[in-house]
This record gives structure tokens, sequence and C-alpha cells, in this order.
């Protein structure tokens, strides 16, 4: 081959997936080959672990992210400033992730259920550290998981010291881009060291850290067996939904769904309003309250920040 033959297969697009992103350097699949580092131009700044991306090789022997090819979806939340940032791309199913310590967020856990929805994306409920069970879960906490369950979520407990429940999680993961979301310290980490025998994850050693560091700092793709994908990503303080609507919102509480049209008004919020067939339905105890209630909560919040 001429020398001007292999500087234009060098230039050749290649498509890959996002493993990982450190600022503007991107870690991207190559096919059989080992992961390749790659730079992306400013205009591609929004790329985000988990997208497909086409990529070349140039002179200088580096390689230059191009294009994002189309999204299925993106997972987004509102950082503290207010401003919009891409978590994944791409992303089936949310492993909605809690622990008896530090003790679970209700309202978290809805909010994820929430966003899962808006990203059609299917939501997994863990509830990790099961050996604390005992000792940590109120009567408040079993209603809780007993009404995910009724209103149709997987609900899988998990001990990722022993491995118990792993292996129910793992059949529900092939042939999907899952991604690890949850509170810091919860365990995703400890959870996906399961399925990663030959990586060695960073955990968060709560001897020298404290409980509540923040262990994992970027979002990482890996590929698993049975053409699943899992991405472990960093516990955030506390999610925010980004650009939420009162109809994104009761969206978000399937249970209300049968019900919805019964109500009178058609824009009904299910809070104040006459004739509401939710509020009836919570009365009859067909809807759960506690879920009930947390939805007024984030209506009520949200009300307050537009
Ligand atoms: N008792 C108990 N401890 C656990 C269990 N799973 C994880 N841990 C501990 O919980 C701590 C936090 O685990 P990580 O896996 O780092 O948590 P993480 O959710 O990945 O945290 P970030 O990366 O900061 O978001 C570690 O000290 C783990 O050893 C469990 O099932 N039971
Ligand atoms: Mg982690
Ligand atoms: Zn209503």
């Amino acid at each position: 081959m001429s020398n001007k033959t292999v500087a234009k297969c060098n230039r050749k697009k290649h498509t890959g997936r996002v493993i990982t992103r450190f600022g503007s350097e991107l870690l991207v699949s190559n096919g059989d080959q080992p992961p390749i580092r790659c730079t992306t131009k400013r205009k591609l700044d929004h790329v985000a672990c988990g997208d497909h991306v086409l990529w070349q090789a140039n002179q200088h022997g580096n390689a230059t992210v191009s294009q994002i090819l189309p999204r299925k979806n993106a997972l987004t939340r509102r950082t503290y400033r207010g401003t919009p940032k891409t978590i994944a791309a791409n992303v089936d199913q949310l492993l909605v992730t809690s622990s008896w310590l530090p003790r679970p967020i209700w309202e978290l856990v809805d909010r994820y259920l929430i966003a899962a929805g808006q990203l059609q994306a299917n939501a997994i409920i863990i509830i990790n550290k099961s050996d604390l069970e005992q000792k940590q879960a109120t009567a408040i906490d079993k209603k809780a998981l007993q009404d995910y369950r009724d209103i149709g979520y997987s609900v899988i407990a998990i001990n990722a010291l022993t491995g118990e429940g792993v292996d129910e999680l793992r059949q529900l993961m092939n042939a999907k881009t899952n991604i690890f979301v949850g509170r810091s310290g919860v365990g995703k980490s400890s959870i996906a060291q399961h399925f990663l025998p030959d990586i060695e994850l960073l955990v968060n050693d709560i001897s020298q850290n404290g409980e509540g560091q923040h262990t994992t700092t970027t979002a990482t793709l890996y590929n698993l067996e049975n053409d699943a994908y899992l991405i472990d990503s960093p516990g955030v303080r506390d999610y925010a939904l980004d650009e939420l609507t009162a109809r994104k919102l009761s969206d978000g509480y399937r249970e209300f769904a049968p019900y919805i049209q019964d109500c009178r008004f058609n824009n009904c919020t299910h809070n104040h309003e006459p004739k509401c067939a939710v509020r009836t339905a919570v009365k009859s105890g067909e809807i759960s309250n506690p879920r009930y209630q947390r939805y007024l909560g984030a209506l009520i919040n949200m009300e307050n920040m537009t």
C-alpha cells in the first residue's frame, strides 16, 4: 500500500461506544481491539458515557470523535447551579439502588422512577445491604417496598458482601444497557463488582473514608455476557429532574394512570381540585397514601421552583 493509501485508511471512520469520559478525553470501544483514547471537538461537548460515536485516527497518531450517532435517550440531572448535565446516553434500564445504611430516601427512588418513565427505560428497585435490614428497616420502609411491588416494579434485595440476590438481578440485565443510580455509599460498585470479576472497581472503604464519601468519580460502561452492558455511575447527593412538569410528574406515578381520565378537569394536578379520581382512589386505599403524599411533596416543590 502506498503511504497515501495508508493515510486514507487511517482516516476511515469507525463506530464505537463511549466507555468513559475524563474532561475532553474519551475512551471509546473499538470492536475486538483494546479501547481507543479519543479527543473531541468543542461542539460535541455533550458526548456522554454510552453514546454511539464515529471516530477516526488523525495524522498525529491520535483519534478524534467526529460525530455522536442518534441517541435513544439520555439520563440528565440538574446540577446545583441549575444546569443540565448528561450522566449517560442510550440506557434501557435504571437499577435504582438504595441500602439500609445510608438509609433509603423513598422520594429519591420515586424521582428515579419518574426519570425512567421519561426515558422510556425500565426500572428495577434494588435494596442493598440486606444484612442490615433487620436492624434498620422500619414499618414505613417495608410498606414503601411493598407499594413498589404492588404497582409492578421488580424489587430485589441484595447483600453485596455475600452475593445474595445478585443472580436474580443478573437475569434481568440481559440484552440491555443497565445503569446503576443512587446515593453515594449504597453499594453500587460493590454489586457491580460481582458482574466484573476480572476488574477491580473502586469501592468505598468506610473505615478509611467515613460514610457518604464519593468513590466512583465518572460513569463507566462495561460489556458483560448475554449482550448486557452495565454503567457504574457516581452517587449523587440529590438527584434533581431536568425540565419537570406537573404532567411528567404524575406520569411517573404509574398507579395514577387508570384514574386520571376520570378526574373532572383534564389538567387536574390531583391536589386541591374537586372531583379528582386520584384523590378518591387514595381515600379508598386503591392508591398508596405514602406514595401520593410524596407525589404532592414533589408537586409543591416543583411549583415553588417555577
Ligand atoms: N454491610 C454491607 N456493606 C456493604 C454492602 N455492599 C456494600 N457495602 C459497603 O458499603 C460501602 C460503599 O460501597 P460502594 O460500592 O463503594 O458504594 P457506591 O454506591 O458505589 O458509592 P459511590 O461510588 O460513592 O457512589 C463499602 O464500604 C462497601 O463495603 C452490603 O451488602 N452490606
Ligand atoms: Mg461506586
Ligand atoms: Zn385528579
